[in-house]
């Protein structure tokens, strides 16, 4: 990916494809390619002095000093994304990316933002949460003409206050924003209450409906999403967190998704919350936490210290945002026995095998062929089985001691303190008997009705069930 500033013919070519139809120019632009890679912008030193943002699968926009001033330059572009390794999509973003690369600035930074369209469309950009003058926040129409294609137009203020904020198209917003075109904005205090955190996480949430084997997501979509992503990406394809035991954290999450708030929760730790893009909480009023609710339009900014070392998954728990393309408009076979069914459809459907009748936590291991362009509905391989979520999920991996930035593989738990299968002796000492936990349901009342007998023949049916879920 090359930075903004490495497009030095852009300004000039951009002038010819203006004059061009809008279906020529699609096919004039040049389309960027995402890679999800994590690149970090390190400031030159002695011009305003911050420990940079962690933008796990993007990176933060490039700047430079000119007069006193700090210049951007966004290009708003069509970009080919790979949401995880298997399904890319043609999107729109900025600077080769979507979500758009992470602005970084100071509290009483004055800022000049160019923003050129190298869309077919015209656009604007919005700054959200950041004070500016009024013809300064991008709405199109309101304060401003629209940016029309091939045309650049100058942004400039000075920052008045610090926090995690968020910047997207305020023109077509359904279209723009819902294929891509978000990106985070961070303004570091002035003068900070205390030392930097010693990790400190930028992630911003999105939905986004991509049919099966389709590569342009939907933007017309209302209700019914299927793709869900952290900086643009569904796991597998989420970097993981890193941290060592001990350090502080700081995760920044925006959230511009079309329709959805999301429920972030976070594994192995209490954390709190200490901002939104309104401003900081006071501690009085940050209570402990283990989800936050992400209204959509929305940043929360949360804190915690590491402790206690793992593999410590974060994911929305609004169940079918960690689900991805396939798993959301089955019929509901819970329950069924397709014993006798397969039979008589296969001979109008050769190899028919009815799935889902036990959940779909097994669709990942069954070898299934997933259409070209497409996610299998849930995670992937983890160290000791196939992880049964996907979509907005990732993992904090905290260790004693990390070396460099890289991926440190799977947690090795130490002896004793790993979930395991129950040895006789353990069920022997502590009373634990089989029958006795298959308990029995009144089917009129649905209230538990009796604990079986070992012998009795509901009680052997429902082992029968047990033991076809595991061999399953
Ligand atoms: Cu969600």
């Amino acid at each position: 990916m090359s930075s903004s500033f490495s497009r030095r013919n852009f300004l000039a070519a951009a002038g010819s494809v203006a004059l061009l139809t809008p279906v020529a120019r699609l096919l004039a632009e040049k389309t960027a390619i995402s890679d999800g890679s994590t690149r970090p912008f390190i400031p030159p030193a002695g011009t305003g002095s911050y420990k940079p943002v962690i933008t796990p699968n993007n990176a933060s926009l490039p700047w430079k000093m000119v007069d006193g001033v700090k210049v951007f330059h966004l290009v708003a572009e069509p970009v080919t994304h790979e949401f995880a390794p298997g399904l890319v999509a043609e999107c729109w973003g900025y600077n080769g990316r979507v979500h758009g690369p992470t602005i970084e600035a100071v509290e009483g930074d004055r800022v000049r933002i160019y923003a050129t369209n190298r869309l077919a469309a015209p656009t604007t950009v919005h700054w959200h949460g950041v004070l500016v003058p009024s013809g300064m926040d991008g709405v199109g129409g309101v304060s401003q003409k629209a940016i029309q294609p091939g045309e650049t137009f100058k942004y400039e203020f000075t920052l008045k206050q610090h926090g995690t904020f968020m910047y997207h198209s305020h023109h077509d917003e359904m279209t723009q924003m819902q294929l891509g075109m978000v990106g985070m904005f961070i303004i570091h205090p002035a003068a900070p209450a205390g030392p930097p955190p010693d990790r400190d996480y930028a992630l911003m949430l999105s939905e986004w409906k991509i049919e099966v084997g389709a590569r342009r997501p939907d933007p017309n979509e209302m209700t019914d999403f299927n793709v869900f992503t952290f900086n643009g990406r569904s796991y597998p394809g989420t970097a993981p967190l890193l941290a060592q035991v001990g350090e502080r954290v700081r995760i920044r999450i925006g959230n511009l998704s079309t329709m959805s708030h999301h429920a972030i929760h976070l594994h192995g730790y209490n954390f709190k919350v200490v901002a939104t893009d309104g401003g900081e909480i006071p501690v009085a009023g940050q209570w402990p936490e283990t989800t936050v609710h992400m209204p959509t339009g929305s940043t929360r900014t949360i804190e915690f210290t590491a402790g206690e070392p793992g593999d410590w998954v974060m994911h929305c728990h609004m169940l079918h945002h960690v689900m991805t393309q396939m798993g959301h408009t089955f019929g509901n076979l819970i329950g069924i026995n397709p014993e006798g069914l397969d039979e008589k459809i296969r001979k109008f459907v050769p190899g028919y095998m009815t799935m889902g009748d036990n959940g779909m936590g097994d669709m990942g291991t069954m070898g299934m062929k997933v259409p070209p362009n497409s996610l299998p509905m849930v995670g992937g391989p983890g160290q000791y089985d196939y992880i049964t979520m996907g979509g907005m999920f990732t993992i904090l991996k905290v260790r004693e001691k990390l070396t460099g930035d890289g991926d440190p593989g799977w947690y090795q738990s130490p002896p004793g303190t790993l979930a395991s299968p129950a040895e006789e002796t353990d069920l022997k000492r502590d009373g634990i008997s089989f029958e006795a936990a298959v308990a029995k349901m009144d089917a009129r009342t649905g209230r538990l009705a009796e604990v079986c007998a070992p012998n009795a023949p509901s009680a052997a049916a429902k082992l029968k069930v047990t033991a076809r879920v595991k061999t399953a």
